[in-house]
Protein backbone atom coordinates (compact mmCIF):
# COMPACT_ATOMS: atom_id res chain seq x y z
CA UNK A 1 0.00 0.00 0.00
CA UNK A 2 1.36 3.53 -0.99
CA UNK A 3 2.41 5.72 1.78
CA UNK A 4 1.69 9.02 1.57
CA UNK A 5 4.11 11.39 2.42
CA UNK A 6 2.68 14.99 4.15
CA UNK A 7 4.22 17.86 5.38
CA UNK A 8 5.90 18.25 8.71
CA UNK A 9 2.68 19.74 10.39
CA UNK A 10 4.49 22.98 10.84
CA UNK A 11 4.32 24.06 7.38
CA UNK A 12 0.62 23.04 7.00
CA UNK A 13 -1.50 25.75 5.80
CA UNK A 14 -3.70 25.84 8.70
CA UNK A 15 -2.84 27.50 11.90
CA UNK A 16 0.03 25.50 14.03
CA UNK A 17 -3.42 24.17 15.96
CA UNK A 18 -6.81 24.11 15.93
CA UNK A 19 -8.50 26.65 18.11
CA UNK A 20 -11.33 25.20 20.30
CA UNK A 21 -13.54 27.42 18.03
CA UNK A 22 -12.49 25.71 14.51
CA UNK A 23 -12.33 22.23 15.75
CA UNK A 24 -15.94 22.49 16.87
CA UNK A 25 -17.23 24.16 13.54
CA UNK A 26 -15.37 21.55 11.59
CA UNK A 27 -17.60 19.34 13.63
CA UNK A 28 -20.73 20.54 13.13
CA UNK A 29 -19.49 20.94 9.39
CA UNK A 30 -19.03 17.08 9.10
CA UNK A 31 -22.17 15.63 10.75
CA UNK A 32 -24.31 17.98 7.96
CA UNK A 33 -22.26 16.36 5.40
CA UNK A 34 -22.86 12.77 6.71
CA UNK A 35 -26.28 14.33 7.45
CA UNK A 36 -26.77 15.11 4.08
CA UNK A 37 -25.24 11.78 2.57
CA UNK A 38 -22.00 13.90 0.91
CA UNK A 39 -19.65 12.34 0.79
CA UNK A 40 -16.16 13.65 1.54
CA UNK A 41 -13.93 11.52 -0.76
CA UNK A 42 -11.17 9.92 0.89
CA UNK A 43 -9.64 7.22 -0.72
CA UNK A 44 -6.60 9.61 -1.15
CA UNK A 45 -6.16 10.50 2.14
CA UNK A 46 -3.58 8.71 4.75
CA UNK A 47 -4.64 6.17 6.34
CA UNK A 48 -5.17 7.45 9.49
CA UNK A 49 -7.39 9.82 8.14
CA UNK A 50 -9.54 7.60 6.76
CA UNK A 51 -13.40 7.59 8.20
CA UNK A 52 -13.89 4.26 9.69
CA UNK A 53 -10.93 1.47 9.88
CA UNK A 54 -12.15 -1.44 11.82
CA UNK A 55 -10.94 -4.20 9.13
CA UNK A 56 -14.20 -5.84 7.24
CA UNK A 57 -16.61 -3.72 8.53
CA UNK A 58 -14.82 -0.31 7.34
CA UNK A 59 -17.13 -0.19 4.02
CA UNK A 60 -20.08 0.37 6.46
CA UNK A 61 -21.65 3.54 5.68
CA UNK A 62 -23.95 3.27 8.89
CA UNK A 63 -21.04 2.62 11.43
CA UNK A 64 -19.11 6.08 10.86
CA UNK A 65 -22.17 8.04 11.85
CA UNK A 66 -22.09 7.10 15.93
CA UNK A 67 -19.03 9.08 16.73
CA UNK A 68 -20.03 12.29 14.90
CA UNK A 69 -23.25 12.28 16.74
CA UNK A 70 -21.90 11.34 20.10
CA UNK A 71 -22.49 14.43 22.29
CA UNK A 72 -19.67 16.55 23.40
CA UNK A 73 -20.04 16.18 27.31
CA UNK A 74 -20.94 19.95 28.38
CA UNK A 75 -18.02 20.07 31.31
CA UNK A 76 -15.06 18.97 28.41
CA UNK A 77 -15.93 21.06 25.78
CA UNK A 78 -12.77 22.92 25.89
CA UNK A 79 -9.67 22.97 27.72
CA UNK A 80 -7.35 26.08 28.21
CA UNK A 81 -5.48 24.91 25.64
CA UNK A 82 -6.06 24.64 21.90
CA UNK A 83 -6.64 21.00 20.52
CA UNK A 84 -3.90 19.46 18.98
CA UNK A 85 -3.76 19.31 15.23
CA UNK A 86 -5.05 15.51 14.01
CA UNK A 87 -2.14 14.98 12.39
CA UNK A 88 -0.15 15.83 15.18
CA UNK A 89 -1.81 13.51 17.63
CA UNK A 90 -1.84 10.32 15.21
CA UNK A 91 2.02 10.65 13.92
CA UNK A 92 3.68 11.19 17.51
CA UNK A 93 3.32 8.23 19.54
CA UNK A 94 4.02 6.02 22.43
CA UNK A 95 3.39 2.70 21.61
CA UNK A 96 6.35 0.48 22.27
CA UNK A 97 5.13 -3.20 20.38
CA UNK A 98 5.88 -1.40 17.39
CA UNK A 99 9.40 0.33 18.59
CA UNK A 100 10.57 3.45 20.11
CA UNK A 101 10.76 6.16 17.30
CA UNK A 102 7.47 8.69 18.01
CA UNK A 103 6.84 7.66 14.02
CA UNK A 104 5.33 4.42 14.96
CA UNK A 105 2.03 4.95 13.26
CA UNK A 106 3.57 3.22 9.81
CA UNK A 107 4.37 0.13 11.45
CA UNK A 108 1.44 -0.23 13.62
CA UNK A 109 -1.06 -0.72 10.45
CA UNK A 110 -0.12 -3.93 10.72
CA UNK A 111 -2.27 -4.19 14.28
CA UNK A 112 -5.38 -6.27 13.43
CA UNK A 113 -8.21 -4.86 15.38
CA UNK A 114 -11.25 -6.65 13.79
CA UNK A 115 -12.77 -9.44 15.16
CA UNK A 116 -11.74 -7.84 18.68
CA UNK A 117 -12.47 -9.34 21.91
CA UNK A 118 -12.70 -7.66 25.49
CA UNK A 119 -12.27 -10.02 27.89
CA UNK A 120 -13.87 -9.02 31.71
CA UNK A 121 -13.38 -11.50 34.66
CA UNK A 122 -12.05 -11.82 38.07
CA UNK A 123 -14.15 -10.53 41.08
CA UNK A 124 -17.15 -9.66 39.53
CA UNK A 125 -20.54 -10.78 39.37
CA UNK A 126 -21.06 -10.59 35.63
CA UNK A 127 -17.95 -11.98 33.61
CA UNK A 128 -18.59 -10.68 30.68
CA UNK A 129 -16.77 -11.00 27.20
CA UNK A 130 -17.35 -7.79 24.34
CA UNK A 131 -17.13 -7.45 20.83
CA UNK A 132 -16.82 -4.38 19.30
CA UNK A 133 -20.68 -3.62 18.43
CA UNK A 134 -21.41 -4.71 22.30
CA UNK A 135 -19.18 -1.78 22.88
CA UNK A 136 -20.56 0.57 20.47
CA UNK A 137 -23.93 -0.53 21.43
CA UNK A 138 -24.22 -1.06 25.38
CA UNK A 139 -22.32 2.37 26.01
CA UNK A 140 -23.72 5.81 24.54
CA UNK A 141 -20.36 7.42 23.06
CA UNK A 142 -19.89 11.02 24.22
CA UNK A 143 -16.97 13.06 23.37
CA UNK A 144 -14.73 14.78 25.88
CA UNK A 145 -11.61 17.10 24.98
CA UNK A 146 -9.06 16.13 27.49
CA UNK A 147 -5.78 17.55 28.23
CA UNK A 148 -2.95 14.85 27.98
CA UNK A 149 0.42 14.59 29.33
CA UNK A 150 3.25 11.79 29.07
CA UNK A 151 5.66 11.27 31.43
CA UNK A 152 8.30 12.78 29.06
CA UNK A 153 7.30 16.31 29.60
CA UNK A 154 5.17 16.92 26.49
CA UNK A 155 1.69 17.34 26.30
CA UNK A 156 -1.54 17.24 23.55
CA UNK A 157 -4.98 18.14 23.81
CA UNK A 158 -7.26 15.11 22.21
CA UNK A 159 -11.04 15.42 21.64
CA UNK A 160 -11.75 11.33 22.73
CA UNK A 161 -14.91 9.47 21.53
CA UNK A 162 -15.95 7.17 24.32
CA UNK A 163 -18.07 6.08 27.26
CA UNK A 164 -17.01 6.45 31.46
CA UNK A 165 -15.35 3.19 32.77
CA UNK A 166 -17.91 3.67 35.37
CA UNK A 167 -20.64 2.01 32.87
CA UNK A 168 -18.49 -0.72 32.40
CA UNK A 169 -18.09 -1.43 36.28
CA UNK A 170 -21.62 -1.44 36.71
CA UNK A 171 -22.19 -3.56 33.85
CA UNK A 172 -20.24 -6.37 35.52
CA UNK A 173 -20.68 -5.54 38.90
CA UNK A 174 -17.79 -6.26 41.11
CA UNK A 175 -17.52 -7.90 44.47
CA UNK A 176 -16.51 -6.29 47.48
CA UNK A 177 -13.11 -8.07 47.35
CA UNK A 178 -12.33 -6.23 44.02
CA UNK A 179 -9.84 -3.29 45.22
CA UNK A 180 -7.73 -3.05 42.07
CA UNK A 181 -8.41 -3.46 38.07
CA UNK A 182 -5.37 -4.82 35.66
CA UNK A 183 -5.76 -3.94 31.94
CA UNK A 184 -4.42 -5.51 29.55
CA UNK A 185 -2.91 -4.82 26.01
CA UNK A 186 -2.63 -6.81 23.04
CA UNK A 187 0.48 -8.58 22.61
CA UNK A 188 1.78 -10.97 20.01
CA UNK A 189 5.08 -11.38 19.30
CA UNK A 190 4.68 -12.04 15.51
CA UNK A 191 2.93 -9.40 14.61
CA UNK A 192 4.60 -6.52 16.99
CA UNK A 193 7.66 -7.84 18.74
CA UNK A 194 8.61 -4.67 20.75
CA UNK A 195 11.69 -3.48 20.88
CA UNK A 196 14.76 -5.77 20.55
CA UNK A 197 16.79 -3.96 23.50
CA UNK A 198 16.22 -4.55 26.22
CA UNK A 199 15.62 -8.39 26.06
CA UNK A 200 13.58 -8.59 28.94
CA UNK A 201 10.73 -6.32 28.93
CA UNK A 202 7.99 -7.69 30.97
CA UNK A 203 5.72 -8.04 27.81
CA UNK A 204 2.61 -7.69 27.59
CA UNK A 205 2.02 -4.31 28.59
CA UNK A 206 -0.50 -3.69 31.88
CA UNK A 207 -1.85 -1.37 33.75
CA UNK A 208 -3.43 -0.87 37.01
CA UNK A 209 -6.05 1.35 38.67
CA UNK A 210 -7.53 1.12 41.92
CA UNK A 211 -11.66 0.51 42.05
CA UNK A 212 -12.24 3.90 43.03
CA UNK A 213 -10.06 5.77 40.47
CA UNK A 214 -11.98 3.49 37.70
CA UNK A 215 -14.73 4.45 39.31
CA UNK A 216 -13.85 8.64 38.85
CA UNK A 217 -15.67 10.33 36.77
CA UNK A 218 -13.43 11.33 34.29
CA UNK A 219 -11.56 7.56 33.89
CA UNK A 220 -12.78 6.95 30.28
CA UNK A 221 -12.82 3.98 27.66
CA UNK A 222 -11.75 5.82 23.90
CA UNK A 223 -13.04 3.80 20.72
CA UNK A 224 -12.47 7.12 18.60
CA UNK A 225 -10.89 10.74 18.43
CA UNK A 226 -11.27 13.41 16.21
CA UNK A 227 -14.73 11.86 15.76
CA UNK A 228 -13.66 8.65 14.13
CA UNK A 229 -12.93 5.55 15.35
CA UNK A 230 -9.42 4.94 17.53
CA UNK A 231 -6.44 4.82 14.68
CA UNK A 232 -4.42 1.80 15.47
CA UNK A 233 -1.51 3.76 16.27
CA UNK A 234 -3.29 5.12 18.63
CA UNK A 235 -4.45 1.91 20.89
CA UNK A 236 -7.68 1.04 18.24
CA UNK A 237 -10.04 -0.32 18.85
CA UNK A 238 -10.31 0.25 22.87
CA UNK A 239 -7.59 2.05 24.77
CA UNK A 240 -7.75 3.78 28.18
CA UNK A 241 -7.65 7.47 28.84
CA UNK A 242 -6.65 8.72 32.68
CA UNK A 243 -6.36 12.31 32.34
CA UNK A 244 -4.83 13.48 35.92
CA UNK A 245 -2.24 10.55 35.75
CA UNK A 246 1.10 10.17 32.92
CA UNK A 247 0.19 8.71 29.84
CA UNK A 248 1.74 5.53 29.93
CA UNK A 249 -1.46 4.87 32.39
CA UNK A 250 -3.43 4.67 29.39
CA UNK A 251 -3.10 1.10 28.16
CA UNK A 252 -3.80 0.80 24.00
CA UNK A 253 -5.51 -1.48 22.24
CA UNK A 254 -7.17 -3.69 25.12
CA UNK A 255 -8.37 -7.08 25.00
CA UNK A 256 -8.84 -8.06 28.97
CA UNK A 257 -9.71 -6.55 31.77
CA UNK A 258 -9.68 -8.09 35.30
CA UNK A 259 -11.20 -6.89 38.88
CA UNK A 260 -8.50 -8.06 41.54
CA UNK A 261 -7.97 -8.29 45.25
CA UNK A 262 -4.19 -6.81 45.29
CA UNK A 263 -2.46 -4.50 43.49
CA UNK A 264 -1.23 -5.76 40.11
CA UNK A 265 2.03 -5.69 38.41
CA UNK A 266 2.30 -3.31 35.74
CA UNK A 267 4.70 -2.81 32.89
CA UNK A 268 6.49 0.11 33.62
CA UNK A 269 6.58 -0.24 37.18
CA UNK A 270 8.23 -3.46 37.14
CA UNK A 271 10.84 -1.85 33.76
CA UNK A 272 11.38 0.09 37.15
CA UNK A 273 9.54 0.79 40.24
CA UNK A 274 10.85 3.94 41.23
CA UNK A 275 10.50 5.95 38.04
CA UNK A 276 6.84 4.88 37.66
CA UNK A 277 5.11 4.42 40.41
CA UNK A 278 1.73 2.76 40.27
CA UNK A 279 0.11 6.31 41.05
CA UNK A 280 1.63 8.01 38.88
CA UNK A 281 -0.23 10.97 38.75
CA UNK A 282 0.62 14.34 37.30
CA UNK A 283 3.04 16.49 39.77
CA UNK A 284 5.25 19.11 39.23
CA UNK A 285 7.31 18.98 42.20
CA UNK A 286 8.10 15.16 41.61
CA UNK A 287 10.64 15.44 38.68
CA UNK A 288 11.96 12.13 36.65
CA UNK A 289 14.91 11.26 37.56
CA UNK A 290 16.29 12.42 34.48
CA UNK A 291 14.58 15.74 33.91
CA UNK A 292 11.82 18.31 35.63
CA UNK A 293 8.05 18.23 35.55
CA UNK A 294 7.54 21.40 36.25
CA UNK A 295 7.00 22.32 32.84
CA UNK A 296 5.73 20.55 29.20
CA UNK A 297 6.06 21.61 25.98
CA UNK A 298 2.80 21.24 24.14
CA UNK A 299 3.43 18.82 21.20
CA UNK A 300 2.58 20.40 17.30
CA UNK A 301 3.20 23.92 18.58
CA UNK A 302 5.67 24.87 15.94
CA UNK A 303 8.77 23.66 14.96
CA UNK A 304 10.34 20.62 17.51
CA UNK A 305 12.54 23.15 19.37
CA UNK A 306 9.61 25.83 19.21
CA UNK A 307 7.00 24.04 20.80
CA UNK A 308 5.66 26.42 23.53
CA UNK A 309 6.17 26.03 27.14
CA UNK A 310 3.21 25.37 30.02
CA UNK A 311 3.27 24.65 33.47
CA UNK A 312 2.52 21.85 34.35
CA UNK A 313 -0.49 21.93 36.79
CA UNK A 314 -1.03 19.16 39.50
CA UNK A 315 -3.35 15.99 38.88
CA UNK A 316 -2.60 17.36 34.68
CA UNK A 317 -5.65 20.32 36.30
CA UNK A 318 -7.94 17.97 36.98
CA UNK A 319 -7.77 18.42 40.67
CA UNK A 320 -11.42 19.40 41.07
CA UNK A 321 -12.27 15.86 40.10
CA UNK A 322 -9.68 13.32 41.49
CA UNK A 323 -8.10 15.80 44.31
CA UNK A 324 -10.38 13.51 47.58
CA UNK A 325 -9.02 10.20 46.34
CA UNK A 326 -5.74 11.10 47.55
CA UNK A 327 -6.34 12.80 50.61
N1 LIG B 1 0.00 -1.00 24.90
C1 LIG B 1 0.61 0.19 25.06
N2 LIG B 1 -0.08 1.21 25.57
C2 LIG B 1 0.53 2.42 25.74
C3 LIG B 1 1.89 2.59 25.40
C4 LIG B 1 2.58 1.48 24.86
O1 LIG B 1 3.77 1.55 24.54
N3 LIG B 1 1.91 0.30 24.69
N4 LIG B 1 2.50 3.82 25.60
C5 LIG B 1 1.89 4.69 26.62
C6 LIG B 1 2.49 6.02 26.64
S1 LIG B 1 4.02 6.16 27.33
C7 LIG B 1 1.81 7.12 26.20
S2 LIG B 1 2.43 8.68 26.41
C8 LIG B 1 0.51 6.96 25.50
C9 LIG B 1 0.63 7.59 24.11
O2 LIG B 1 -0.63 7.65 23.49
P1 LIG B 1 -0.75 8.31 22.06
O3 LIG B 1 0.29 7.69 21.18
O4 LIG B 1 -2.13 8.02 21.59
O5 LIG B 1 -0.50 9.76 22.25
O6 LIG B 1 0.11 5.61 25.35
C10 LIG B 1 0.39 4.78 26.45
N5 LIG B 1 -0.19 3.47 26.24
MO1 LIG C 1 4.27 8.42 27.81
Amino acid sequence: MPLIRISPPWQLPEKRVTPEADYLRRRRFLKQMIGTGLGIGTATLPLWQQPYSWGETSSDPAIAPIFTDAPTHSDFQQVDRPVTLEEIATTYNNFYEFGYPKDIWKKAQVLPTDPWQVTVSGLVKQPRTYDLDDLRQRFPLEERIYRFRCVEAWAMVVPWIGFPMRLLMDDVDPLPQARYVRFTSFYDREIAPGPLWPPSLPWPYVEGLRLDEMANELAFFALGMYDKPLPKQNGAPIRMVIPWKYGFKGAKSVVSIEFVAEQPATFWNTVSPHLYGFESNVNPAVPHRRWSQETETLVGSGPESEWERYPTLLYNGYGEYVADLYS
